[in-house]
């Protein structure tokens, strides 16, 4: 079994910017083991006072957009600056593949070597809410590591990019041109969210194709109604190849960041994320209580036999479900 430390120890580290003992403290983040999990909070309680620093950035689109290559690219550029910078992942398809940005690692290939650079693999999880969860718990630890650049790469599936959109100051949405919002699985949805458009690949024959996307989201932006933030998602076109877009880019979140800094909106959205938080968490918590009551999963197995058979209203059923205690009374089930 792996070794622990007290609190103290991990926090310490964290705070003088210590990797290891900061990869030690994300694996308690993630560990699904409840002394894990009380340790993992109260190093996060220490740290807290030191938390909230960075910017706080979301990157998605569809795969093979170009989300990693343009990561590599914009990252490079900024600890070129003198930024730290962290990578995470939410990723709700490395349950599957044991963690997509594992991958990524080797694409991120001078990323990765980055002394000023954090690359983090999306944990693996039971649900994308678990996920989210502690993927924000893990940038928690970062910033107070001294990072002061986050950056969360969602690939487009599922509700991933409103998970993420729920934890990021800025919203970053890649866009390939002339693909077609269907073939992009675009739903409307996502880009009322971005507060940018990056239209990606824009080099060799791609270039003029690329200029056009831009202007044609420009005005398809344009349509949507205002955010109330005082901010107008801009559209730029980028190319990892040649570099265009990224100090664009860079130029434009910080424009955002003083904006949303002055006119209050960046705090007001990191206090609604963080009661969003601990709303989604109770709800996990409880539905995670609930259906773990012993004797749940044979009541539920018989209820819901009754419910297809149509001999019973899913409003009775719950009643019945919500009213008795499995381990106390179970002689109606049997
Ligand atoms: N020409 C050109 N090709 C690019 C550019 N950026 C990425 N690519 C290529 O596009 C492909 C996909 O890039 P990735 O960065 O892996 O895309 P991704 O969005 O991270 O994909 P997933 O991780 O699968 O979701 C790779 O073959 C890249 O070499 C670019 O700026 N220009
Ligand atoms: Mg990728």
């Amino acid at each position: 079994m792996r070794h622990r430390f007290p609190p103290d120890h991990y926090a310490n580290g964290i705070l003088t910017g210590d990797r290891l003992t900061l990869s030690r403290a994300i694996t308690l983040v993630e560990s699904t083991r409840a002394d894990d999990q009380q340790l993992a909070q109260q190093v996060l309680e220490q740290v807290l006072p030191k938390t909230g620093k960075s910017i706080r950035i979301g990157i998605t689109g569809v795969p093979g957009v170009g989300k990693s290559t343009f990561i590599e690219a914009f990252g490079t550029y900024l600890t070129g600056l003198g930024h730290q910078l962290a990578v995470l992942a939410v990723d709700p398809t490395s349950q599957r593949s044991g963690g997509s940005l594992l991958g990524d690692k080797t694409r991120m290939e001078t990323l990765s070597m980055n002394l000023n650079a954090y690359i983090r693999p999306s944990p693996a999880g039971d649900s994308l809410g678990g996920v989210g969860h502690r993927t924000r718990e893990t940038m928690l630890l970062c910033e107070a590591a001294g990072f002061d650049v986050i950056l969360i790469e969602t690939v487009g599936v599922g509700q991933s990019e409103t998970v993420v959109h729920g934890m990021v100051d800025f919203f970053l949405l890649l866009m390939l041109a002339g693909a077609g919002d269907e073939l992009q699985g675009m739903k409307r949805g996502i880009m009322e969210l971005a507060d940018a458009l990056l239209i990606t690949k824009a080099d060799g024959d791609n270039r003029a194709a690329a200029s056009r996307a831009r202007v044609e989201y420009q005005n398809a932006l344009h349509l949507f109604p205002p955010t109330g933030s005082g901010w107008f998602p801009p559209v730029l076109t980028g190319s990892a190849l040649t570099g265009e877009g990224v100090a664009d880019l860079w130029q434009i979140l910080q424009q955002h960041q003083q904006l949303t800094m002055q006119n209050g909106h960046r705090l007001q959205r990191r206090q609604e994320q963080q009661l969003t938080w601990f709303r989604s968490l109770l709800r996990q918590r409880l539905e995670g209580q609930f259906y773990n009551q012993p004797g749940m999963r044979e009541r539920l197995t018989i209820l819901e036999a009754q419910v297809r058979a149509g001999t019973l209203l899913p409003g009775p059923a719950v009643q019945t479900l919500l009213a008795t205690s499995p381990a106390t009374d179970r002689s109606q089930f049997e």
